[in-house]
């Protein structure tokens, strides 16, 4: 059933509930050697290229890829428009490899028409903390679906991986391959309830008005804890100290030193927000919170082109009740301008969800490791981990 899957070092369906197979590395690192010093191949047209992303015109092309080929949910409404600001924020956290951002041209017109990309993660399992590559953007143009070029891409990638010394890997996917950690769910929380309407992102609820709708949702104007305010680089260590230990009690999340916070959370306009609540008394960090922004092209409609989304990334409260600092998120992220709030159900995130007004989605989250078993699927209440 998946004859390329089936040949790599992941959890097989054939093992799942058989608790005799350990948990860890599935295979055993190689000498460094004895891997594979040359591309794999690809059919005569195609070209490798490492896509420098600091490039603007690279970028460029990265970006309308992207934007004309990536991920549309499954009624093909709406399809995931990353800026180019966030693919380089997404593409360079510390350490990261330009050999690990993989283009395919077509020889002749040197059109991108392929593209799959990994950055080096710190990602804890149980009690190991894992050097492990975080695969992301995969994308093959329309027009070259359905060839099993995916494969080859997934295998240079892992090659190149490999090239770093690093035999680990996590992802993400809207489908099921062999075999998710965890599936997980995504939940909106309507900003403008109009417009997601009107979009078709979303439906009038039975016996609802529009104008019930919109009072339904309505959000104070200004935040309400005492002591809410963006992120400064003077926080980073503050941030740093809370989000280990916070992240501590999940099975797996990421292992983020002060470098890994200054990069994926100190804020950087409409690419990632980061808020925290300074105790005005003892001046202490005492509560997190962050998302950020992807918007989707509206494919097909009139009147509107983007839908303004902020996803939820990391949160942590101590102090502040979890669901009063995900209220003052969604405040500031309606004074922004956001249409939409989405969140996966991972970590506590299932104790915000319906009482701030958050519905299920449609379509499901999978997460995957590479060359790593776990014993039995997580919850999702387990997760540590959010992947962009
Ligand atoms: C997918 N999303 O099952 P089997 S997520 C992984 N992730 O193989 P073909 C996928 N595998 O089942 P197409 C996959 N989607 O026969 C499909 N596959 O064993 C598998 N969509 O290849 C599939 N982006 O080339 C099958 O399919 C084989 O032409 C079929 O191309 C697929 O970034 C794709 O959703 C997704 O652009 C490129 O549909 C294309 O359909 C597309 O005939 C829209 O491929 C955009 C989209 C995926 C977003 C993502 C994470 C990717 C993770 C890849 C796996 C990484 C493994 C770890 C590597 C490093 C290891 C180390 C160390
Ligand atoms: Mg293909």
């Amino acid at each position: 059933k998946h004859k390329f899957w089936e040949t790599q070092p992941v959890g097989q369906y054939k093992d799942v509930g058989n608790t005799s197979l350990p948990e860890g590395p599935i295979e055993l690192p190689t000498p460094l050697d004895e891997v594979k010093q040359e591309p794999y191949n690809l059919p005569a047209l195609y070209e490798w290229v490492t896509c420098d992303i600091d490039s603007e015109e690279t970028c460029n092309e990265v970006y309308s890829l992207l934007m004309n080929n990536y991920v549309e949910d499954d009624e093909n409404m709406f399809r995931f428009n990353y800026s180019k600001e966030f693919l380089r924020w997404a593409l360079r956290p510390p350490g990261y490899f330009k050999s690990w951002h993989i283009g395919v041209r077509v020889k002749a017109s040197k059109k991108l028409v392929a593209f799959i990309t990994g950055v080096p993660a710190k990602i804890r399992v149980r009690d190991e903390v894992v050097s492990m590559a975080e695969i992301n953007f995969l994308c093959v143009h329309k027009k070259l679906r359905s060839k099993r070029l995916a494969p080859v891409l997934i295998k240079e990638v892992t090659r190149r991986v490999h090239l770093e010394n690093i035999w680990q890997a996590a992802y993400t996917a809207g489908v099921v391959l062999p075999t998710p950690i965890t599936t997980c769910q995504y939940w909106h929380r309507s900003l403008n309830p109009k417009k997601l309407i009107d979009v078709g992102f979303s439906r009038l609820g039975a016996r609802m008005t529009m104008s019930r709708t919109i009072k339904l949702y309505k959000l104070p104007d200004s935040t309400i804890t005492p002591g809410f305010r963006k992120m400064e680089l003077r926080d980073v260590p503050a941030v740093t100290r809370l989000l280990r230990t916070y992240l501590a009690q999940f099975a797996v999340a990421p292992d983020f030193d002060e470098n890994d916070v200054e990069h994926w959370l100190l804020p950087e306009e409409n690419v990632v927000d980061s808020f925290l609540v300074e105790s005005p008394k003892t001046h202490e960090v005492t509560d997190f919170c962050s998302f950020y922004t992807l918007p989707s092209s509206i494919l097909g409609n009139q009147n509107y082109t983007m839908l303004k989304a902020a996803y939820s990334y990391y949160n942590v409260s101590t102090q502040t009740p979890l669901l009063q600092l995900m209220n003052d998120a969604l405040i500031v992220a309606k004074q922004n301008d956001y249409d939409v709030f989405n969140a996966l159900d991972v970590m506590h995130n299932e104790s915000f969800l319906k009482g701030l007004k958050f519905g299920p989605g449609d379509g499901q989250l999978h997460y995957y490791l590479y060359n790593y078993r776990i014993k039995n699927a997580l919850k999702p209440s387990e997760l540590g981990l959010v992947l962009l």
